[in-house]
């Protein structure tokens, strides 16, 4: 015989249920960069790049300044260009020339180390 509580039974027997769930994340990442011009490292008055300022950078920048007023023009780097002109005039002359020699003659009297503070005591007020 059929019993009808055992039928009962069955049909309230616990069902699990699985649940997948999903979940998307989604990561951003911004990056950056940021570009410091780097400032070109002048070593004034050397600008035949020897490390040192004496007067074959003057006979340099003289010859410098006698071709740049020629066709053909000068031939300084931009970098050499920036390290004859001592005065700070944007021109490279025989001014400049003077000045190296100037520092030359100076620097062996030990009044200047470093041409930075010649050109800050002759050039820059
Ligand atoms: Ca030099
Ligand atoms: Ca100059």
């Amino acid at each position: 015989m059929w019993n009808s509580d055992i039928v009962i039974n069955l049909k309230s027997r616990p069902v699990t249920t699985t649940t997948a769930k999903t979940t998307t994340t989604t990561t951003t990442t911004t990056v950056t960069t940021t570009t410091i011009p780097v400032k070109p490292v002048i070593n004034y008055g050397d600008v035949n790049g020897d490390k040192k300022v004496d007067s074959r950078d003057a006979s340099a920048v003289l010859i410098e300044y006698a071709k740049s007023s020629t066709v053909a023009g000068g031939s300084f780097t931009e970098t050499q260009k920036l390290a004859a002109d001592i005065n700070g005039d944007k021109k490279v002359d025989s001014r400049d020339a003077s000045a190296i020699l100037l520092y030359y003659a100076l620097s062996s009297t030990n009044k200047y180390s470093r041409i930075e503070d010649f050109m800050a005591d002759y050039f820059k007020k």
